[in-house]
């Protein structure tokens, strides 16, 4: 069985998209399962970069199969509009298939999540403001519209009247916020289906086919473990499951399918949008990792808060993905370091806390317990085998595999295909 997944282990940007585009040379399906065009996954081909946001990152090979599963929610004119630019670029997305059972975003759920944004003040999540929440929760209040309910004209127009009737409700009454068209949404979303028919099928039955067909097929995850509903910081966390399960429900595969777990492990820490973030530097370094890594939101552009690596958190992903392999990237971020934090627990009334503590104020009272670990002040960026990294380097990242108990599977120097060191 070929089957492997690439799942972030921090709160996201930990360059997923690399790796994915990496493993994905040689499989012959990638697969996305959760999240939507909140995802924002830059990969670089011959110095171009591409950023990806609803299209798997397979889509770049002439010759791969990619799937938009069910768990991921679509924003259609976002999608066509990703089409196109892949167009323009001389590429196809041919060979992409979505689900009919994945849920549809509609203007009114972006209308809803900018007044819910709006409306939280200090308190706000920080989203991207793509409608992912409101989507998601209409999913699971079983009044969401799904891909295949945009093809059956009756269904469609009852269950947006619907909608229409009583978000408009909210979004003015509630929110004092405009509401949206109907007539306008069920023309542009007719149009939508229709430029969309010929990737639409049951994917559940395409994944599984290529599974059993001995094919290789790739899970790429987005977001990450820490944006997790049930396991990342809530309320500060996206409304899906990016963890390794997630694939299960999202692509539809029985969990003993997904094998060779590959987390990926910024070499320090990022975070955007609001929230705790225990190894926070709200301080030189802090601006340093954002200049040095040029840290800004792919989606929005937003700049990331930068911190040091916090194994407290991988560890904790480590276990939750029941991690086979880390990926490291960003190495060659650290280059100009004199000394690097690492922190490898946290003290909580002088206590060393077990696992991830659950209460928001629980987490800001934890204190980081820090190693240092030398910097190797070398450029590492042409680097291309193990052996050949600085000694410090080399510690460092074998002290990351120590500490999380999960093998070094891959160390990434640079955002080009080249610049990755494979250890399996
Ligand atoms: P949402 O929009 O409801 O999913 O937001 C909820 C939280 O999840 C975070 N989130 C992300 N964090 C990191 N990267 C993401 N993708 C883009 C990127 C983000 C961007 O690749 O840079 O461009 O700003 C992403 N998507 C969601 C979000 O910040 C909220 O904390
Ligand atoms: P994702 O959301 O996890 O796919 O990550 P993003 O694409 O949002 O952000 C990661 C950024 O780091 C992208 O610009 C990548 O091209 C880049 N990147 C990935 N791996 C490396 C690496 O090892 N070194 C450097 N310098 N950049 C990298
Ligand atoms: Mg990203």
């Amino acid at each position: 069985m070929a089957t492997s997944m690439v799942i972030g282990t921090q709160w996201g940007d930990e360059g997923k998209g690399k790796i994915v585009d990496c493993l994905a040379e040689a499989a012959d399906v990638v697969v996305r399962s959760q999240g939507g065009n909140n995802a924002g996954h830059t990969v670089v081909v011959d110095d171009k970069a591409f950023a990806l946001r609803l299209l798997p990152s397979g889509i770049l090979y002439d010759n791969k199969s990619n799937i938009i599963g069910t768990g991921v929610v679509i924003d259609p004119k976002v999608l066509l509009g990703e089409i196109e630019n892949l167009k323009k670029e001389g590429k196809s997305a041919d060979s992409l298939q979505i689900s009919d059972r994945s849920h549809v975003i509609m203007p009114y759920h972006i209308a809803l999540d900018e007044a819910e944004e709006a409306s939280k003040g200090d308190a706000k999540i920080g989203t991207t403001k793509n409608g992912i929440g409101p989507c998601y929760a209409d999913k699971i209040n079983r009044v969401g519209i799904r891909v295949c309910d945009l093809y059956d004209i009756e269904l469609f127009k009852e269950k947006l009247a619907y909608n229409v009737e009583f978000k408009n409700k909210v979004l003015r009454n509630v929110y004092g916020a405009e509401g949206v068209d109907y007539d306008q949404i069920l023309a542009d979303y007719i149009g939508y289906a229709e430029a969309l028919k010929s990737h639409v099928t049951d994917t559940n039955v395409s994944v599984m086919k290529a599974i059993k067909e001995g094919k290789k097929v790739l899970f790429e995850g987005a977001q990450a473990t820490m944006l997790d509903l049930d396991h990342g910081t809530y309320p500060f966390v996206t409304s899906s499951h990016p963890i390794a399960g997630g694939a299960s429900t999202g692509a539809g595969v029985g969990p003993n399918y997904l094998k060779n777990i590959f987390g990926v492990v910024k070499a320090y820490a990022t975070r955007v949008g609001a929230g705790p973030f225990p190894t926070e530097q709200l301080n030189e370094v802090g601006d340093n990792l954002r200049n040095l890594g040029h840290e800004f939101g792919t989606v929005t552009g937003r700049p990331r808060r930068c911190g040091w690596l916090d194994l407290v958190v991988v560890s904790y992903a480590a276990n939750l993905n029941s991690l086979d392999y880390l990926a490291i990237t960003r190495l060659d971020i650290l280059d100009s370091f004199e000394e690097l934090k690492i922190c490898v627990g946290y003290e909580l009334n002088g206590k060393r806390v077990e696992g991830f503590p659950a209460s928001l104020k629980d987490l800001e009272a934890c204190v980081p317990v820090y190693e240092i670990l030398p910097g190797w002040k070398t450029d590492i960026s042409g680097i291309r085998t193990y052996e050949e990294l600085p000694e410090a380097a080399r510690k460092y990242v074998e002290r990351i595999a120590e500490v999380t108990g999960v093998p070094l599977g891959i160390v990434s120097v640079g955002p080009n295909r080249a610049q990755t060191i494979n250890l399996v």
